[in-house]
């Protein structure tokens, strides 16, 4: 019986099993059938010397985002933690040789820090794991210079952990950062000791704390004692982390998202996607284009332009490399008490806002936790009303419930059904396009939200909208590069139609939403 009872249970299993293989595959080929395979990105473009200027224009119109890199361009909002040693010495960079013992938070409460941060519309937090002083917020068994020689918890403590449990509970993503430059690490300069080191850490960082959505390398640099800079091994460090966090972004001195050049937390007014990778990177991205990117971080990403046909007619090889927008609410990246009063407005937080996530950016905001191990609350009040606008602003869409007119356009309901999934598109040959909105009454705005379906590549390169001022068209306003988000203002204007001309596209241009809203008056 019991032996009937067994075997019947392990058929039993193989053929859930098997059942449920065949299910997945049914699903599969139903998706490939009905046209929705799982998304996939090609993010990456060859450019052959017989390729005409048309062909190469055409080449970049298809480069895609990575399923990872779309996951984190639709984030919008990220947080950065900038927490350590510098927070209880009052620098922004240590020097490695402080004493761990001024590690000392009185109230750290790590749900605070995410709580408040969800609350104000971040969907990840980035923690600065260990800074260039080298010293780390968990307990790293390679390394003296951290947490456990602290008298915080007794030794006992991990921020990191408190920070990813915390992350989890609110469901928000988490990252870290990990600096390349370690001025602690006794032999910093000996190019095998220090990589061994940094990935030992790195290790430690991408194996015990669950999952990681973005890992983020600092650019800033400096010598060791013995006046050498060790060679950093990035092939190394990026294969380790897609083998045990595949899903993370690798940022700034990695292959997914690049600097956007400044610590402003402002993007370019034409911020492409796509950019043209550096003569360096090519034998690398060349044996493994759409397999499993791991070049060596590009070269100058801080010029004025980037991306323009300019830049793309002689390139060599294209590559889908997103722009992060990093900015601190705070003069400092470290919570420093004499800075209170210094604190960005809302005003000001609000400018970032429309010229990071409005220009196709991901923001990165800094909110230091101080000395308590606390977001001060006056930093939690800015903070809250700063999100409180944003959300009360694109709380109603007023071209919603506007009939479509777009000559050659196909699925124009898409513009307006709040679905980034569905979008508008053209038939034609030809690359410009008019859409006219008649909306529903006479409404009065001030922000226009556009959208491209990024997932079929960022192709709109000028637009323009327009109002009917009752005997004829009139410009509001007008722009370049649109992305994954463009929001643009001006002043209010009160109308019943609207029309939008897209002037100049790589290809067929895609448009997954259209916005106008109404900014509040406080
Ligand atoms: C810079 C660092 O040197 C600053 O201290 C800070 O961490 C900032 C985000 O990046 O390169």
């Amino acid at each position: 019986m019991i032996q009937t009872f067994l075997f019947y249970e392990i058929t039993n299993s193989i053929i859930m099993k098997k059942i449920g293989l065949l299910l997945s595959l049914l699903c599969v080929m139903a998706l490939v059938a009905s046209g929705q395979q799982p998304y996939q990105g090609n993010n990456y473009a060859q450019i052959s010397s017989q390729d005409s200027y048309e062909e190469i224009i055409t080449k970049a119109a298809h480069v895609t985002p990575s399923p990872r890199q779309l996951h984190w361009q639709q984030l919008e909002l990220t947080a950065f933690l900038h927490f350590g040693i510098n927070t209880f010495t009052n620098r922004e960079w240590g020097t490695g040789d402080e004493d761990p013992k001024l590690f000392n938070p009185t109230d750290l409460d790590a749900e605070q820090w995410v709580k408040v941060l969800k609350k104000a519309g971040f969907k990840q937090v980035i923690l600065t794991a260990k800074h260039h002083d080298g010293f780390c917020l968990w307990p790293s068994k390679y390394t003296d210079h951290s947490v456990e020689e602290s008298p915080w918890k007794n030794g006992n403590g991990d921020v990191v952990k408190l920070v990813a449990e915390a992350c989890e509970k609110y469901d928000i993503g988490f990252g870290v950062y990990l600096s390349p430059w370690d001025r602690n690490y006794p032999y910093y300069g000996n190019t095998k000791k220090y990589n061994q080191y940094f990935e030992n850490q790195l290790r430690e960082l991408l194996t015990n704390y669950g999952q990681i959505d973005e890992v983020w390398f600092d650019g800033a640099n400096g010598e060791g004692d013995n006046g050498k800079v060790p060679e950093y091994h990035f092939d190394e460090w990026y294969k380790i982390i897609r083998k045990l966090q595949p899903q993370a972004v690798i940022a700034i001195m990695g292959p997914d998202v690049r600097w956007v050049g400044t610590e402003t937390g402002y993007g370019r007014h034409s911020e492409w996607s796509i950019v043209p990778v550096g003569a360096k990177l090519q034998e690398n991205i060349a044996a493994h284009s759409q397999q499993d990117l791991t070049f060596k971080p590009a070269g100058d990403m801080t010029g004025h332009d980037l991306g323009s046909r300019n830049k793309i007619e002689n390139a060599t090889s294209l590559i889908w490399y997103p722009a992060e927008a990093d900015v601190s609410m705070r003069p400092g990246w470290f919570y420093h008490k004499e800075e209170d009063d210094d604190v960005k407005s809302v005003e000001k937080l609000l400018d970032i806002y429309y010229g990071s996530v409005g220009r196709n950016c991901v923001l990165l905001m800094n909110v230091p936790p101080n000395k308590k191990g606390l977001i001060s609350q006056s930093d939690v009040d800015t903070l809250m009303k700063w999100s409180k606008i944003v959300r009360k602003t694109f709380k109603k869409n007023l071209a919603k419930g506007a009939s479509i007119h777009s000559e050659d356009g196909v699925h124009a309901e898409a513009l307006l059904d709040g679905d980034y999934k569905t979008y508008w598109t053209t038939q034609n040959k030809d690359t410009s396009a008019t859409i006219v909105f008649n909306l529903k009454g006479k409404k009065t705005f001030d922000v226009l939200l556009l959208q491209e379906e990024i997932r079929v590549g960022q192709r709109i390169e000028k637009f323009q909208l327009d109002f009917w001022n009752g005997a004829k068209w009139e410009k509001i306003t007008e722009g370049t590069t649109v992305g994954y988000k463009r929001l643009l203002r001006f002043n209010p204007i009160s109308t019943k139609k609207v029309r939008l001309q897209i002037k100049s596209s790589r290809l067929n241009p895609t448009l997954a939403a259209f916005g106008l809203y109404n900014r509040p008056n406080n």
